[in-house]
């Protein structure tokens, strides 16, 4: 029986993009040279600019047609060299930086309190996990905002995997420290590593995902490879890249930006566009390849799948 496997960049919204047809052409010529119906995305294909040169490719992801988009998904070279990556630098250009980041050998830990504490090795950490692409928004608090295909898995599928406890509250995230690599970390004022986190409510939700790739190929180091997190309905600070350490918790995490300035970077940052930034309106969002201007989503669109989870923490600045 033939099997049409539906490739993880077909899009199957109706407004197609120039870039997806050229992507899917590429992937057309691909599948002939290899004569398979399942060959890895990364299979022939000619590199970005800012894709990785490390990484083994991915095994095919199908693309879950359950969180939808009506935008167009963002071109890839726009969205690998527009990067918010501190460690690298404070400005967008860092994609050529975080190329120095090693990927391989690459372990995160997932302990705290859990009944099996554990570390993976990211490729059987991969080879482990149920892999599907997703089409996530991703919308920053400094108001530009992107569409991309990520591969990865549901943050939940990991932590079943080590058995939380009754007593564990939160998730904090944490970021690989580097110094060798990452110049940022010379800016001593900075908390550094990288910490975020998230309710294990939140880290149960479906949208709650762990990223691994990015276009169907292994997720760049700009981006936050070979692993970070990515929670669509929040500003995307709370996407802690390149993660080495998950940890279960009953306290509360203190994230980086919210010791840096509190007053402006909160626990929870939802995205709202009713609520402003002290500094700016979060009203509307530049859209990064275009520079569309349009209007920013409560939650960044994902109400239906998240809402429910903040209507008895109304007194919690649930949107900063
Ligand atoms: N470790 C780390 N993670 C980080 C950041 C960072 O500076 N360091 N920036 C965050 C911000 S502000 C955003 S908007 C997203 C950007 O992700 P992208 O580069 O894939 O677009 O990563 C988030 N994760
Ligand atoms: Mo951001």
């Amino acid at each position: 029986m033939l099997i049409r496997i539906r490739r993880g960049w077909e899009i199957p919204e109706s407004r197609v993009t120039p870039e997806a047809i050229a992507t899917n052409r590429r992937a057309v010529l691909g599948l002939a040279a290899a004569g398979l119906a399942a060959a890895p995305p990364a299979l022939g294909q000619t590199r970005d600019a800012g894709a990785p040169a490390e990484g083994s490719p991915l095994p095919p992801a199908m693309r879950n047609p359950r969180y939808r988009v009506e935008r167009a998904i963002t071109p890839e070279h726009e969205a690998t060299t527009f990067n918010n990556y501190y460690e690298f630098g404070s400005h967008k250009s860092i994609y050529r930086a975080a190329q120095r980041l090693p990927m391989r050998p690459w372990t995160v830990k997932v302990e705290g309190m859990v009944e099996q504490p554990r570390e993976f090795g990211i490729d059987d950490l991969i080879a482990a996990m149920p892999i599907e692409e997703r089409v996530y928004r991703l919308r920053c608090v400094e108001a530009w905002s992107m569409v991309v295909p990520w591969t990865g898995f549901r943050l939940s599928a990991l932590l079943d995997r080590v058995r939380p406890l009754s007593s564990a509250r939160y998730v904090r995230f944490e970021t690989a420290a580097v110094p060798e690599v990452m110049p940022g970390l010379r800016q001593s004022w900075y908390p550094w590593p990288y910490i975020e986190g998230c309710t294990i409510e939140e880290a149960a939700n479906e949208l709650a995902f762990l990223v691994v790739g990015a276009y169907g190929r292994p997720l760049p180091p700009q981006n936050g490879g070979p692993l970070r997190v990515h929670f669509p309905w929040k500003y995307g600070f709370k996407s802690g890249k390149s993660l080495v350490r998950i940890t279960l918790t009953d306290r509360r995490p203190k994230s980086f930006w919210e010791t840096v300035q509190g007053n402006e970077y909160g626990f929870w940052a939802n995205v709202n566009p009713e609520v402003p930034h002290p500094r700016w309106s979060q009203a509307t969002e530049r859209v990064l390849g275009t520079g569309e201007r349009i209007p920013t989503r409560i939650f960044n669109g994902y109400g239906e799948f998240v809402a429910h989870l903040y209507v008895n923490l109304q007194n919690e600045r649930l949107w900063a």
